[in-house]
């Protein structure tokens, strides 16, 4: 399929999926197996995109800032490698922000935001290319669970940014495949700036996703009023609680909203029958040693280059190369 733009005030805009969305098949098929379940990708409407940022904030959730501190720091060493003039693609790109701090060392041919939250990821890239006149923007909405075409700029080098540890938020076979769309994406000789988040004491871990302010509760009971809004649903958030634990075998934080009485849920027409007790796993976010994530990139084509950790050892920024 070929990689259309449409051009949107200061921004080109491009949908990278050819079929229309599948909302209320994938909430149908996780709220209909043993243990209920819900993509977390549906995190993401506006409201919610809006939450995450607020957790980016919180003292507790200590992701962002070590990352931020680490793309500040190492800014220099990361351009480096980049490359100038590249086409950069950013996953994940939420409000944009982490690449400001790399933009002007760097200065892409083009920067490809892509995020699966269409209104907030064009307000954001609207912006960006206000603040940044030089810079030629082609923001992609895209949901990377599904068949998602590869934008192709032409000959050139080819960089992919990741972070925020995003890619925890898949299961390893499906992390893996993220990966290997990546590299077909920036092709022999790309490079790949990747966030991933490391393992640590499970208290540290616990307390970034049951922060005090209840922000975490919040954005996980917002996939309910999501669905909602778009699916003709009748949630009662206030029946379900929320819940994070850190599973040490898988080595990955689960969420869970936990059903707090025995009711029913009807979503466009269908019932749902929810127990006192049970829960709905909302996420995981798993976690990932060097050695670890340098195994999983190694499966999709990826070497290491270089690997950037914070003084505590919270977080990781790995770039890596294809070939
Ligand atoms: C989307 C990967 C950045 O897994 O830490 C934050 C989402 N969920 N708090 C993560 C999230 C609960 C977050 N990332």
């Amino acid at each position: 399929m070929s990689f259309v733009a449409v051009r949107k005030d200061a921004i080109y805009f491009h949908e990278l999926h050819a079929t229309a969305d599948t909302m209320a098949a994938e909430i149908h098929a996780g709220l209909s197996s043993e243990q209920k379940a819900l993509p977390p990708k549906y995190f993401y409407d506006k409201k919610g995109s809006e939450l995450f940022d607020a957790i980016t904030r919180l003292p507790e959730y200590y992701p962002t800032r070590t990352e931020i501190g680490l793309l500040r720091r190492h800014a220099p060493e990361m351009a480096e490698l980049l490359g100038m003039q590249s086409f950069l693609i950013e996953l994940g790109s939420g409000s944009s922000t982490k690449i400001r701090l790399l933009l002007e060392a760097v200065r892409p041919r083009i920067y490809v935001p892509m995020d699966i939250s269409r209104e907030h990821l064009i307000t954001a890239a609207q912006r960006l290319a206000d603040d940044y006149p030089w810079l030629t923007v082609h923001a992609a909405c895209v949901d990377y669970s599904r068949p998602w075409d590869v934008p192709d700029f032409g000959p050139g080098r080819y960089n992919a940014f990741f972070p925020g540890s995003s890619i925890g938020n898949f299961e390893p076979g499906d992390a893996l495949r993220l990966l290997r769309q990546v590299g077909r994406l920036v092709g022999a000789g790309g490079g790949l700036l990747i966030g991933v988040d490391l393992k640590k004491d499970a208290d540290i871990l616990e307390q970034a996703y049951n922060d005090a302010q209840g922000v975490t509760a919040d954005f996980n009971l917002n996939v309910l009023a999501h669905i909602n809004r778009r699916l003709d649903a009748d949630f009662n958030t206030g029946n379900f609680a929320h819940k994070a634990v850190y599973n040490a075998v898988s080595g990955r934080i689960e969420m869970h909203l936990e059903c707090r009485k025995d009711h029913t849920v009807c979503i466009g027409g269908t019932r749902y029958s929810f127990s006192s007790g049970e829960t709905i796993h909302t996420e995981n976010s798993y976690k990932y040693s060097v050695e670890e994530f340098h195994g999983l990139a190694a499966q999709a084509g990826f070497s290491p280059v270089r690997v950037w950790t914070d003084r505590e050892g919270l977080f990781s920024i790995h770039y890596l190369k294809l070939g």
